[in-house]
């Protein structure tokens, strides 16, 4: 049991705060308390652990990376105990699964659930974080981490007259936990991202008529979600070993290896018949057929017609088909969605595309949406409007480093850190899958793990050398920000001028280019790297 002391301003003292109880907030808690033996807690906005997942349970909310290598894999043990059903992890089962991991470490006792942290502030004489939830509690710890998902702070275009929508509306983040019941109803939904693109199916199978509002055309390959069999159940219990390591030497983490071959030196004919059975097999693998694909653009353009011709053969309306397939980046420059039947959901008759890049919202009306061109009337609106992602969850929380410094005024420009771990200026804070961390251009939990157990290496060194304070220098700052703009300029990545990836869909939101975009192997070589070099970049007292 975690022993947890009060200071005289009633502040419960400890030696490390964790915020949320998500994939990373779970292990991270887990690292610190039963490898370390630090007392620690974990605070969580959700009343349950889940994180993205919590908050995310839209309609045909599922995981695009594959199940065998969405998971934990710091325990075979728990690898052995734990089995998935489907391809693709679906958003309840992956609920099931974090809350089989809590029960099984007893993680729960030591998280304190429904309390979100509005305040962080350091007091460098102490050398402590002060940390004050809405509620008003106060904790006070050594080592502060941040947990808090990239996808967590949900965007509600500020649309005139949503308050006067005499219907109900929905962030696809914020999903009632009771469900929505879309029988008989007009739905609107607007957004056609990876989240749009897998309820469109789910909603147009029980409204009365689903219009859905697009902005901007967005690529999607099949998933190909099927269940299980039983032969590869059984495949993945008895290779946990090499699949773990196949995430560990893959670009993403994924579980498959991008293959050699070059689009461009690759005949026209047998091109396509890659593509065709990439297709075929469906998923994110669908970029791994040629190792061009995203970094030169030539290569890029055939995936990007190949995946184009496909949704003008499976939409049977021209006009909608022209619409679908009037994308304007090159393929996975924003994050590529995968999806069961979500072309196909346009040739039913209750469903309407609208193209609102042409004829832009200009209001919410009491009876639905008004476009430039047309009023929609409505009885539900579902925003699949995505996220202030990777710093709305960080500035969201008021974090102050030393002299009182706020993290906004440091990230005004933009996220500034060192590997995505530490800020200068906030000592003791470390942020797992943050900015400047391969994160969402990563297999998540595979990031999780290699921050999580780099933040407890990092805790346990300073300990063992009795250091007190780590701190990333400016100069290390100066040089990872180079660095993350460098490698993302290298790739295709940012031609995509209005991904969440650049914080584009914000409209104020400084233009840069947030993930590391070098891949997860060589991000894991520069952390140990630096370990290696008795952590060259931070300032250790
Ligand atoms: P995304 O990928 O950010 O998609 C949001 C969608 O909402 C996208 O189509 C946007 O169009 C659209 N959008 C946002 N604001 C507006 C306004 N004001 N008007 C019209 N349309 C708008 O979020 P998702 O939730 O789909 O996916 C997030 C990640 O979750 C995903 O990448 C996976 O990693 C899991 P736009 O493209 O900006 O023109």
């Amino acid at each position: 049991m975690t022993t947890m002391m009060t200071d005289i301003t009633g502040a419960t003292e400890l030696d490390a705060l964790v915020v949320g109880a998500g994939f990373a907030g779970l292990y991270q808690l887990l690292c610190l308390r039963d490898r370390l033996g630090l007392s620690v807690k974990a605070l969580e906005a959700g009343a349950g652990v889940g994180g993205t997942w919590y908050w995310n349970r839209y309609p045909g909310a599922r995981c695009d990376s594959e199940s065998h290598v969405y998971w934990y894999t710091f325990s075979p043990e728990l690898m052995r105990e734990w089995e998935w059903s489907e391809r693709y992890p679906g958003q309840p089962e992956i609920m099931r699964y974090l809350n089989f991991v809590a029960d099984r470490f007893d993680l729960k006792r030591d998280i304190q659930f429904n309390t979100r942290v509005v305040a962080a502030e350091y007091d460098e004489a102490a050398n402590r974080w002060r940390v004050r939830t809405e509620a008003g509690e106060t904790f006070v710890a050594k080592f502060l981490i941040t947990a808090v998902g990239c996808l967590s702070t949900a965007n509600v275009p500020k649309f005139e007259g949503l308050e006067s929508f005499a219907g109900d509306w929905y962030h696809t983040g914020q999903w009632p936990h009771e469900g929505v019941d879309f029988t008989g109803k007009r739905v609107g939904m607007i957004g056609t991202g990876s989240t749009g693109i897998q309820a469109a199916p789910v909603i147009a199978a029980s409204a009365e008529h689903l219009t859905v509002f697009q902005r901007t055309a967005n690529y999607s390959v099949p998933a190909r979600n099927a269940p299980l069999t039983s032969e590869f159940q059984g495949y993945i219990k008895e290779n946990a070993a090499g699949i773990r390591a196949v995430t560990r030497e893959t670009l993403n983490g994924m579980g498959f290896r991008i293959e050699e071959r070059l689009a461009v030196e690759t005949p026209a004919e047998e091109r396509e018949a890659i593509y065709e059975a990439a297709w075929e097999r469906g998923g994110l693998q669908f970029r791994a057929a040629f190792k061009d694909m995203m970094v030169d653009k030539a290569a890029n353009d055939t995936a990007a017609d190949f995946v184009k011709r496909k949704i003008r053969s499976i939409v049977k309306d021209p006009r909608t088909a022209a619409i679908l397939s009037d994308i304007d980046h090159p393929y996975a420059a924003k994050r590529p969605p995968i999806d069961t039947n979500y072309f196909e959901t346009y040739n039913r008759a209750n469903v309407t595309l609208v193209d609102v890049k042409a004829a832009p919202i200009q209001r919410i009306t009491p009876a639905g949406v008004c476009t430039t061109e047309a009023e929609y009337p409505l009885d539900i609106i579902v925003f699949a409007t995505g996220f202030d992602a990777m710093t709305g969850p960080m500035l969201r929380m008021n974090i102050r480093g030393r002299d009182g410094v706020a993290l906004q005024d440091v990230w005004d420009a933009g996220p500034r850190n060192y590997l995505g771990l530490q800020i200068a200026g906030f000592p003791n804070l470390f942020t797992i899958t943050g900015p400047g961390s391969p994160s969402v251009l990563c297999n998540m939990p595979v990031a999780i793990e290699q921050h999580a157990d780099w933040i407890t290496d990092c805790i346990a060194h300073m300990r063992t050398k009795g250091l007190e304070r780590i701190e990333a220098r400016p100069e290390a700052v100066e040089k990872w920000v180079a660095e993350v703009n460098d490698v993302a300029g290298k790739t295709l990545l940012p031609l995509a001028t209005h991904s969440w990836y650049l914080g584009a869909n914000i409209p104020g939101k400084p233009r840069v280019f947030m993930p590391y975009a070098g891949g997860m192997v060589r991000y894991r070589e520069i952390c140990q790297d630096v370990v290696a070099r008795g952590y060259e970049g931070f300032a250790l007292a």
